[in-house]
Formats: structure tokens, sequence, C-alpha cells
């Protein structure tokens, strides 16, 4: 190897809707990584989840790596250099595309990967996995899927990537690491921001007051980064969901409509455990868990 790798480290979709560009930018300038907040709009959307397909499509092939963040997937290591050793060791071993599993949800929900983080190389295979993934026609990964083998069914980009991989003989190109090295959830921190890399908020019925709950738990900011860091760069707005418009919010989600969103899977587990129900099924989901 010669020089370092050009990184680019990207996030976006069709609006900006939460603090994670602070801190997704934080992290690429402590990093040494580039790093471009985009807007996806694009003549070829057919689904919420094809703005960050273009993403990839336009941005890949300018960089030696593509690192993708979802906008609601927030760094909660400021040391750790998972990104840089992913790749570096995928590198070394031939590795086209890094992306981790998708880990059991507190609602019993899995899949084998989740795209709301990846590591892409700019080389022939990922530009096809990715360019399979926004041609992939839904239906067809459909009726290819099995719930007991390849988990929940998103009707997006996730599940097409899935079907690439699989049916496109990538597997080998591709690495799958443990949630806690690129993409893990709430439940995984115990009492410390380091318990796992990136933490990304799925499921939340209302993410900002979701993410602002969990910075409240860690005594940290809402953008998730420590605060002298926010100093050193100079991030004068911080925490910005407070006051009367957090108390309202707060309220809203403890309706009964949190509630039952709450109460749904647990209903469903005991049910499914005395035999009541059969595997889980679901069309459409009750809440964004991309
Ligand atoms: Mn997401």
């Amino acid at each position: 190897m010669t020089a370092a790798p050009r990184i680019c480290l990207t996030s976006g979709g069709d609006e900006i809707r939460l603090r994670s560009y602070v801190n997704h930018a934080v992290y690429a300038r402590e990093h040494g990584l580039d790093y471009r907040l985009e807007t996806g709009i694009d003549p070829h959307i057919v689904t919420k989840f094809d703005y960050k397909v273009s993403i990839l499509r336009r941005l890949l092939p300018l960089y030696d790596w593509l690192v993708w963040l979802d906008d609601d997937a927030f760094f909660t290591d400021f040391e750790a250099d998972n990104i840089v050793r992913l790749i570096s060791e995928a590198e070394r071993d031939g590795i086209s595309v890094v992306i981790a599993e998708g880990p059991k949800e507190p609602n019993g929900f899995w899949s084998r990967i989740n795209t709301g983080v990846m590591l892409l190389r700019n080389d022939e295979t990922a530009r096809a996995i990715v360019e399979s993934t926004a041609t992939a026609d839904l239906s067809e990964v459909r009726r290819w899927w099995d719930d007991e083998r390849d988990g929940l069914f998103t009707n997006g980009d996730q599940d097409q990537m899935w079907w690439t991989i699989q049916t496109g003989g990538h597997a080998d190109r591709v690495r799958i690491v443990d949630h806690r090295q690129l993409n893990s959830r709430g439940h995984y921190y115990e009492d410390s921001l380091t318990d796992a890399f990136v933490m990304h908020f799925t499921g939340y019925p209302d993410k900002e007051l979701g993410i602002a709950r969990f910075a409240d738990r860690f005594h940290i900011g809402q953008e998730l980064v420590p605060e002298p860091l926010l100093d050193k760069y100079h991030v004068r707005v911080r925490s910005p969901l407070k006051g009367a418009a957090r108390a309202w919010r707060e309220r809203r989600v403890d309706t009964l409509a949190a509630a039952k969103y709450r109460l749904r899977p647990h209903k469903d587990r005991i049910r499914r455990a005395a035999g009541l129900l059969p595997r889980p099924v679901r069309s459409r989901l009750p809440f964004d868990l991309g």
C-alpha cells in the first residue's frame, strides 16, 4: 500500500432533521476523514430509502472508500478509530463492503444486515452492489425473502442489498461485523457511551425526543458530542430540543400510541411463546425502522 485511502463520511436524505450532522462532522474532523452532508433528491426515487442510495451512487466513484451513516446514527465513542481500522483490515483481506448485523431489537425484530451504516470500497464489487441495490425489484426481493432466514423485511434498500449480496455472488467480499463495532442500539449501552461505537436510533416514535432522552441518560448534549469537542469546533447551537417544545413532545409520546408501541411486542412475544401466534409477519412497519 502507498498513500492512505481517501475516505469520505456521508449522510443525509431529503431533509435535515436531526443534530447528527454536527456529530458526524466532528468525528470526521477528529479522524481525518472528508465529510459531506447530502440531499439525495433524484429523478429515480421510489421509496424514502432511495435518497440514500442515490447519494451512494453519486459519491462512491469520487473516493477510495465511502462511509454511509443514516441521519439517525450517531457516533458515541470519539476516541475509537473503528472506521479507519475496519477499512484497513478490509483492504488487507480483499473485502469491498463492511456492514453490521442488525441486532435484536427490544420488540424482537432482527435482520442479517443493517444499512444504517456502511463502509463501501470504490471497486467493481461495491459499485455493482450499490447499482443492484438501487435497481432491484422489491416485489422480486420479497418473493425470495424468508423471514426465518433473513429476518425482518423492511420494504427498502436494506432488503435489496441483502438480496444482492446473497444472490449476486458477493458474499465473500462482504464482511458483516458485530453491531457494537459499527451500528448498535440503545439497549446495548449499559453505563458508558463507549459500550458501542455508533448508536442508531431505530424504531423511535419520536426520534428527536428519543435522542434527547438517550443524551440525558449519559449526561451529554443532544449532539452526543463531548463538550470539549463542541468547544473545539465552535458549535454554537447545542441541544436545541428544550423548554416548552420538549415538554409538549414528552407529553405526546407518553400518550396511548407510545404505550401501545411498547406493549405490543411483549404481548406478541407472550402469545407466541404460548403458541397462539405464528412467527411474526409484517408487511408494513408501525414506525420508521430505517
Ligand atoms: Mn436509520
